[in-house]
Parts: structure tokens; sequence; C-alpha cells
């Protein structure tokens, strides 16, 4: 159907582990980071990165939009003109970033918008708007982003997730340890930065954490 063509986030309910950039806190890189997640298997990143210049920013993000190519989704977080510039599948914004009707339209029909959300009535909101996936958190406590908040708890996502149908994306605070219970009440994908980024193998952390995750999810 030419009116609905098939998305690529419709994919999002079968990826488990979804990998957000963060140059700060990285140990080898953002481009080291999404070409070992990626050869780990995640399939989806998102380039996050809020110290570089525009032009830094388009040259790397074309770079990952090359590393991704078949085998990843690629989204730009709140820079609709960077994800534009290199034609990736998307962007990612949050409540304070370019209303999500605008994003739209900017975009066109065919690219994923994620929207970040902190509870359920800003998430029925956002898929009342045509958000294709949201980013619930922060889960838990976290110093990786300042203004994350305390952490809203893992019950908080199985009331989302009854509240709407778009994909949940659980994020912030969470490690190996404790997204046992982010996946059992429902998150359809999970976000580990500092987890992933800061250890010395990102591709084996990322492994573990598909690992982990399809476990539970198998077993749910
Ligand atoms: N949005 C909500 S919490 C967060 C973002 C970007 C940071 C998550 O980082 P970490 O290191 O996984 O807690
Ligand atoms: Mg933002």
């Amino acid at each position: 159907d030419p009116k609905n063509p098939p998305r690529k986030i419709s994919l999002l309910k079968e990826i488990d582990f979804y990998l957000v950039t963060d140059s700060g806190l990285s140990k080898k890189g953002t481009l080291s980071d999404v070409r070992e997640a990626v050869d780990a298997g995640c399939k989806i990143v998102q380039y996050r990165e809020k110290n570089k210049s525009t032009k830094e920013m388009v040259d790397e993000a074309s770079e990952i939009k090359r590393i991704c190519r078949d085998r990843a989704i690629f989204l730009v977080n709140d820079r609709i003109d960077v994800a534009l510039a290199v034609d990736a599948d998307g962007v990612h914004i949050g409540q304070d970033d370019m209303p999500i009707e605008i994003a739209k339209k900017l975009l066109g029909p065919e690219k994923i918008i994620g929207l970040t959300v902190h509870n359920v009535e800003e998430a029925v909101k956002a898929e009342e708007s045509g958000a294709d996936y949201i980013g619930l958190g922060s889960i838990f406590d976290t110093s990786t982003k300042k203004d994350a908040g305390k952490g809203i708890g893992p019950a908080s996502i199985r009331e989302v997730k009854n509240a709407i149908k778009i994909p949940v994306v659980a994020i912030g605070g969470i490690n190996k340890e404790n997204c046992i219970p982010v996946v059992e009440n429902g998150a359809d994908s999970l976000v580990a930065i500092s987890a992933v980024v800061c250890s010395d193998d990102v591709k084996r952390e990322t492994r573990e954490f598909i690992e982990i995750i399809r476990h539970i999810k198998n077993s749910g």
C-alpha cells in the first residue's frame, strides 16, 4: 500500500538494545562505539551530540549513516537539520525541541520521529501527535543527563504500555543488573548509555545486553 509504506520502526518492538551515543562519556569515541555496537547486533543508533559544531556533526553523522547502512536504523537527536543533511532515517526529539507536528512537516512522511516522555499523559499526547515511538525516562536516577530528574521506576513502564500502542523505549540509569524489571514491565527496547560507552569493550557490553534482554523476553 503506497499510502502506508512499511516503516522500519515497526521493527522496534523486536529491537532489544538501542544505542545512544555520548562523546563526553565515550572511551574510544562515537564512531568506534557505533561500529562496535552495530557489529554486536544493535539495530538502532541515535546520534546524540551536544558538544560539537554543526560541521563536525554533519561529517560524523554521514559516517554513522555509512556504518549503519542496511544493518541499523539511524536517528539524530534534536537536530532535524543534521538528519536532513545526511538523509538519516529520522530524529529523536524532546518535549522542549521542535514541536512534533512541525518536525513531521520538515522531515516528510517517511522519516521516523521518536519523542521523549516522562509520564502517561505525555505518552498519550505523543501517540496522538504521530510519534513513531516514545523514549520513557528517566527510569532510574542517572548522572548522564543533568536535568533528567529522579527515576520514575520500572513500574511506570507498565502504566505507559497499557495506555499506548506505539513502542516504548526505556532510558535512564539502566545497567545489566537493573534491566530485568525494565524488560519484565514491558519495555520494547532499552537504552543504556554510560553502562555501554564507558566500558572498555562496547562490543561485548552490547552483545551481553542483547542476550540478557532476549532471555527475559523469551521467558516472559
Ligand atoms: N534521557 C533520559 S535519561 C538519559 C537521557 C538521554 C541519559 C541516560 O544515560 P544512562 O547513562 O544510560 O543513564
Ligand atoms: Mg532534546
